[in-house]
């Protein structure tokens, strides 16, 4: 049988067959995996097939994933863990404060994205919570990114008629709700199909940031359609494999004017007649965005593993 894992905690998994009933599984021995040194063998959002046993079912094998998001284990330090493969579509939540989200955050995130080429909508959450010059920054960061391509909505995550207009946008796709610990993710889907009923969890006073409520990656079929993954916050976000002269792909106003440096190989640095630190200086590109790549392109591990946040 075929089937979608939409539960992963460890040693169970739970698999959707085609025909939409869910089975608890365990894995068949080993399952030969592309090499990566991650905690979690087969991740929600896999394609699997699995027979049936008397009791349970058996995964035996794992399809090729088209995709992943990998962030660092919050305990076993050199481990990576995946949160979800295949994803169609990705929403990031934000919030400016309660926690606050940096740019550097969303930055790595929609490189990763990129790479991938899924397509990101930013959710800038809690709008409820900001004052008036909060909600001109708010409205100010947002402009940043719909103008390089990613569309961005402010919503408070409780809210059923704004959260209810993203409805559309999520039927026939697996979408996957990412961002910290504590930014609404799933009060969002509670607010979505309030029958899920998943735990959420208060902010810390002290530490002003979200208790890891969510412990693992949950895949939800919606009932106005589509399939919705719930996520542990992430800290620090894995990236894919790139080297240095691919980032500047993934940076969507950096791409569309890279043909117009003097060297291909341009890394947009100091390199001389270099058209994208020209619009970084008359303005075109946002100076956070330019700085988050510069940030990225001499990160310690660039030519692979993580990238820290700050
Ligand atoms: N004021 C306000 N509070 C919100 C909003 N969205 C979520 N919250 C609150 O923020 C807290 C954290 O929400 P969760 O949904 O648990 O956050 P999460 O992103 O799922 O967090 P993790 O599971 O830890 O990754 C809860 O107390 C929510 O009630 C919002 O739009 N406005
Ligand atoms: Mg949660
Ligand atoms: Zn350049």
């Amino acid at each position: 049988m075929k089937g979608l894992v939409t539960k992963s905690t460890g040693s169970w998994y739970t698999v959707r067959d085609e025909t939409g009933q869910y089975h608890e599984c365990r894995m068949a021995g080993k399952i030969r995996l592309d090499g990566r040194k991650t905690t979690n063998p087969v991740v929600v959002g896999d394609n699997v097939e699995f027979e049936l046993t008397e009791t349970d079912g058996i995964i035996y094998k794992i399809a090729e994933r088209k995709n992943y998001i990998i962030r660092k284990s919050i305990n076993l330090s050199r481990q990576t863990q995946i949160i979800a493969s295949n994803i169609d579509q990705a929403f990031l939540i934000v919030t400016l404060v309660l926690p606050r989200t940096s740019t550097g955050f969303i930055d790595r995130f929609l490189v990763t994205a990129e790479a991938y080429g899924i397509p990101v909508t930013l959710l800038f959450n809690k709008k409820d919570l900001l004052d008036e010059d909060l909600l001109q920054i708010q409205e100010e960061l947002m402009n940043v990114y719909r103008k390089i391509g990613y569309p961005c909505m402010a919503i408070s995550a409780q809210n059923k008629a704004e959260v209810a207009q993203l409805k559309e946008q999520l039927k026939g796709r697996i979408n996957l709700i990412s961002g910290h610990s504590g930014v609404g993710k799933s009060t969002l889907i509670n607010t979505l199909q309030p029958e899920l009923g998943l735990k959420t969890g208060e902010i810390s006073e002290v530490h002003l940031k979200g208790k890891h409520t969510t412990t693992f990656s949950e895949l939800f079929e919606l009932n106005s359609g589509g399939f919705i993954i719930d996520t542990p916050g992430i800290k620090e976000l894995g990236l894919v494999e790139m080297k240095k002269e691919e980032l500047g792909h993934y940076f969507p106003e950096i791409r569309e004017r890279m043909q117009l440096c003097r060297f291909n190989n341009c890394l947009h640095v100091s390199e001389p007649n270099c058209a994208v630190r020209k619009a970084v200086e008359n303005g075109e590109i946002d100076a956070e965005r330019y700085h988050n790549y510069l940030g990225m392109l001499n990160g310690e591990e660039m030519e692979w593993k993580e990238w820290k946040l700050s």
